[in-house]
């Protein structure tokens, strides 16, 4: 396949990082949320492997945050989402889905309850932000919607620990999965999570002051030789691995979370308000007609740009294949697909055209690890 350049422009916006990132050799990039997200630094499998043994410092800025203020935050951050947020604490974050009255997802972000009253949304590549205003406008809604100038800078692998505790001291290894508090560096007070989309462990810094933020981006590289830091990002192969879900990519506005196996943050029996309530519970009740299942490939690559068809030994159409790569742990393509009934079931062998080319699969459930 041929490869393009994009073009560049104001609309598809730089980060802080992006003149560090290019001198330190990122060869490609994809867009989300409007802006450049870093896709690859040379070698897939080479950073894969890197990731998994060491530490990463990675520009995620693309993750924009979407801040809800005022008296009414709390009521329209739950409206937005099926998970009970309740019993919410500040200091924590929220995976959360997103979804319209349709139960349709709408964005799959990460919540920050900064206090009673301001929250971030950390989202996923969708324009959840033109989503919530426009609820605010409807349900005349006293709060403030807008998108701060935040900057993540993900710090991800099992060596982030070592050289996060080296410069913010044992503060930082104490503090727990998908909490967040305050941590000082040149002057500036940086937010900091224990989170990240990888599953080998590590922190987001939520950097709001740009200098400071470069400062400690150099200083993170300085001090982490020891620990053999490199430049990353979010990679393919660890994430489907790891079955992190990609919004626009695994699922989008036509499924719903029941359908995505996010039933662990679909909460229908607390009183609490939030569109696609009715629509989940009968959903629920009716039971899902797909599902969004593992799958392995008996093949050596691949590369998915647009959904590819699973068809039964009769040719029939059972699935559509929604990310797909080549992992060296399990020597074949595996990937993420959404399965008709009664084909999600474990086991359950399909066939799939690459490239004009057939190949046997089979379905299993996800994480893959
Ligand atoms: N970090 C931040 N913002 C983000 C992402 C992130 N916004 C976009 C995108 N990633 C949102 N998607 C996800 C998907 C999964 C997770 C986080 C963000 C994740 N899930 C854990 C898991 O699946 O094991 C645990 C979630 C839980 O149990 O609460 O981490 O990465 N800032």
């Amino acid at each position: 396949m041929k490869n393009y350049f994009i073009a560049r422009s104001r609309r598809l916006r730089s980060t802080p990082y992006t003149s560090r990132i290019e001198k330190q050799g990122v060869t490609s990039y994809t867009s989300y949320n409007h802006m450049l997200l870093p896709a690859a630094f040379g070698s897939l499998e080479d950073s894969y492997h890197h990731l998994k043994e060491n530490v990463q410092i990675w520009d995620v800025a693309g993750e924009r945050q979407v801040e809800i203020l005022g008296k009414d935050a709390a009521k329209l951050v739950q409206l937005m989402t099926c998970r009970d947020l309740s019993k919410s604490k500040i200091g924590r974050c929220y995976y959360c889905p997103i979804i319209d009255d349709k139960a349709g997802l709408i964005n799959d972000p990460v919540i920050l309850k900064l206090d009673e009253n301001r929250w971030w949304i950390s989202i996923a590549d969708s324009d959840v932000i033109l989503f919530a205003k426009g609820l605010a406008i409807g349900n005349k809604f006293d709060v403030k919607i807008f998108e701060p100038n935040v900057n993540i800078l993900a710090v991800q692998g099992p060596k982030s620990y070592k050289l996060m505790e080296k410069l913010f001291g044992r503060k930082i290894t104490d503090m727990k999965f998908f909490g967040f508090d305050y941590f000082e560096y040149s002057k500036s007070k940086h937010l900091i999570a224990r989170s990240g989309w990888s599953k080998q462990g590590g922190y987001e810094i939520y950097v709001e002051n740009e200098k400071s933020g470069l400062a400690l981006y150099d200083k993170l590289f300085e001090i982490g030789k020891e620990f053999n830091v490199k430049p990353g990002c979010p990679n393919l192969i660890e994430r489907i691995e790891s079955a992190l879900l990609s919004y626009g990519n695994d699922m989008d506005n036509e499924d719903n979370p029941l359908e995505c196996g996010l039933e662990k943050y679909v909460n229908l029996d607390s009183d609490v308000n939030f569109l696609g309530k009715e629509r989940l519970k009968e959903v629920k009740k009716k039971g899902i007609t797909r599902k969004l299942m593992g799958v392995m490939i008996e093949a050596k690559e691949i590369n998915v740009s647009k959904s590819i068809s699973l068809v039964d030994h009769k040719n029939l159409k059972i699935g559509e294949l929604r990310s797909g790569v080549y992992s060296p742990y399990f020597k074949k393509v595996i990937g993420i697909a959404m399965l008709d009934k009664p084909y999600f079931k474990v086991s359950q062998t399909f066939k799939i055209s690459i490239n004009d080319t057939v190949f046997e699969g089979k379905v299993c459930d996800l994480p893959f690890i």
